[in-house]
C-alpha cells in the first residue's frame, strides 16, 4: 500500500508514552523552544524548566558547544558501525567517562536509553558469574518502588506496580527488597533519611531464603527518581555493599538519574561512598540531546570477559547505535560544559538553598512530605478521597499555565532542574508552586 494523505493537525497517530492520551488531545501542552533554563510553549509563552525536561538536560537547553559539536558530526560521519570496527570520538568519550567515574569504574559499554543500560548491566552480571564458573548465580534482586526502565530486565526488577502487573510473568528469579520510605518515620527529612538503615538486612533474609549461589546481583536507584525522590536512609547504602561484598553478589546503581551531576557530584556513588561493581547511566550523559546510555564496569568485572581465545566475543551483546558518532560528539561536548562551566560545583553549592526553598512549602494545603537531596525534590500531596492522582495533576497543570514545568507521579510532584540554575531560578520555581498548591482543593 502506499501512503496516504497525512491529516493536518492529527493528534491521533501518535500514540504517546506515560500518557493519558485522550485527556491529553483533548487539551494539548505543546513545546516547541528551549533555551538555557526555559521551554517556549507554543502559544509563545515561557516555562522555567523545573524538571530538566525528564530529569535529564542538565547542562540547560540547547548549548551552544553541544549544538556546534553534533552539527559537525553530522556533517564528517554520521554513522559508524561499533561490531568489529571502531571510531576515534568512541574512544576518546569512554576513556573521558571512565576519568570521570569513581573507584575503578573503567570500563564503559555504550547504549541508548536508560532501558537499554539496564537490560546491558543484568546480562553482563549474569555472564560475569558464568565467566567465572558461578552460573547457578542467576537470581536478580531489585526493590519495591524501584524503576529501571520499561524493557522486561528493567521492569522485572523494577517495583512500580503499573509499570509491572498487565506484562504477565516478566523474569523468573526475581526478588524485591523493600522500598525505604515511611512516612511515619521520616516525613519532612532534610536530605538523608536517620531512619531506615535496617531496611538494608532483608538482603540478609532474601540470601537466606535463596542462598548466596544462587544470587547474581543486587540493583538500586541510590536515589529512586522516578518513583518520587527517596533519598537514601543513611547507611542503608554502605550496608548493601558489606552484604553483597560478604555473599559474592554484585551491586549495581542505576545512576540514570542521578548521574552527571544531579546529587552535587559526578556521580552519587561519590557524593555516598558508595562504589559499585555496576553503575548504569544515560540522560545527563549527552545533556539528553542526542539518546545514549553507558554501562560502567569496575576492573574486575570486565577483567572477568577478557579470558579464552583472544579471537572470540567475549560478550555476545550491543546495539547498532552503541556508541552512535552523534551520541559521542554530543557526549563530549556535554562534559566540556559540565567541567567548564563547574555545573556540579554549582549544583553542590546551590543544594542548601534549593533544600531551605524546597522545605518553606511545608505547612501549605495537602502537603504531608518533603524530600531532597543535592538539586532534587519531591513534595508529597495527600490523595483527594477516592481519587488517587487527581490533586497532583490539577496541580501540575496549573504550574504548567503559570510557568513552571515539573513532574508528576501520582500525586508527587518533583523538581529536578537544569543545574545551571541560580538563586533567583530556585525561588522562581518554588514560588510558582506555593502560589499554585493554595489554589487547589
Ligand atoms: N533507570 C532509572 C533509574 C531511570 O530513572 C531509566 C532507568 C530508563 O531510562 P530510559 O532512558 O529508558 O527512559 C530511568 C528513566 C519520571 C521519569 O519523571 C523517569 C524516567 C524516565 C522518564 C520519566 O518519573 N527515568
Ligand atoms: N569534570 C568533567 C565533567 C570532566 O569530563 C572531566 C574530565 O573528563 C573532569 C571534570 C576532569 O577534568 P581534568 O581531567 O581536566 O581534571
Amino acid at each position: 500500500m502506499g501512503q496516504t494523505a497525512a491529516v493536518p493537525n492529527d493528534l491521533e497517530s501518535w500514540w504517546m508514552p506515560f500518557t493519558a492520551n485522550r485527556q491529553f488531545k483533548a487539551n494539548p501542552r505543546l513545546l516547541v523552544g528551549a533555551k538555557d533554563m526555559h521551554y517556549t510553549t507554543h502559544d509563545g509563552r515561557q516555562v522555567i524548566d523545573g524538571s530538566a525536561g525528564l530529569w535529564c538536560v542538565n547542562a540547560g537547553h540547547c548549548r551552544q558547544p553541544i549544538v556546534d559539536a553534533i552539527q559537525k558530526q553530522a556533517a564528517e560521519m554520521d554513522f559508524a558501525p561499533t561490531f568489529q570496527m571502531g571510531h576515534p570520538k568512541a574512544f576518546e568519550f569512554a576513556a573521558r567517562l571512565a576519568h570521570l567515574a569513581p573507584g575503578d569504574l573503567k570500563h564503559v559499554f555504550f547504549a541508548n536509553s536508560g532501558s537499554e543500560a539496564v537490560d546491558t548491566a543484568l546480562k553482563i552480571a549474569l555472564a560475569y558469574h558464568r565467566a567465572r564458573g558461578e552460573g547457578a548465580r542467576t537470581r536478580l534482586i531489585g526493590r519495591e518502588r524501584g524503576y529501571h526502565g520499561v524493557g522486561f530486565g528493567g521492569i522485572s526488577v523494577g517495583g512500580i506496580v503499573s509499570n509491572r502487573k498487565v506484562f504477565g510473568p516478566m523474569l523468573a528469579g526475581v526478588d524485591h527488597l523493600p522500598h525505604t520510605h515511611s512516612l511515619k518515620d521520616m516525613a519532612f527529612s532534610k536530605g538523608l533519611p536517620d531512619w531506615g538503615a535496617h531496611l538494608a538486612d532483608d538482603l540478609e533474609r532474601i540470601v537466606a531464603l535463596h542462598d548466596a549461589s544462587t544470587i547474581a546481583a543486587v540493583i538500586v536507584e541510590p536515589v529512586a527518581g522516578s518513583t518520587g525522590v527517596l533519598p537514601p536512609p543513611k547507611g542503608y547504602l554502605q550496608k548493601l555493599r558489606q552484604i553483597c561484598d560478604k555473599h559474592g553478589i554484585l551491586l549495581i546503581f542505576d545512576e540514570v538519574i542521578t548521574g552527571f551531576g544531579r546529587t552535587g557530584t559526578a556521580f552519587a556513588a561519590e557524593t555516598f561512598g558508595v562504589i559499585p561493581d555496576l553503575m548504569t547511566t544515560a540522560k545527563g550523559l549527552t545533556n539528553a540531546a542526542v539518546p545514549a546510555a553507558a554501562v560502567f564496569t569496575r576492573k574486575h568485572v570486565f577483567d572477568a570477559f577478557m579470558q579464552g581465545p583472544e579471537h572470540m566475543i567475549e560478550l555476545f551483546h550491543g546495539y547498532t547505535y552503541s556508541a552512535h558518532a552523534l551520541a559521542c560528539a554530543a557526549g563530549l561536548a556535554t562534559l566540556d560544559v559540565y567541567r567548564d562551566e563547574g555545573i556540579f560545583e554549582n549544583a553542590a553549592a546551590l543544594a542548601p538553598y534549593w533544600e531551605d526553598a524546597a522545605h518553606s512549602l511545608k505547612g501549605l494545603p495537602h502537603v504531608i512530605d518533603i524530600r531532597n537531596i543535592g538539586i532534587m525534590a519531591a513534595i508529597e500531596l495527600a490523595p483527594r478521597e477516592n481519587a488517587p492522582t487527581k490533586r497532583g495533576y490539577e496541580v501540575f497543570v496549573k504550574c504548567f499555565e503559570q510557568g513552571l514545568m515539573a513532574r508528576l507521579t501520582g500525586d508527587t510532584i518533583a523538581l529536578s532542574p537544569p543545574l545551571i540554575l541560580n538563586k533567583g531560578h530556585i525561588d522562581e520555581i518554588f514560588g510558582i508552586l506555593g502560589k499554585v498548591l493554595k489554589q487547589v482543593d
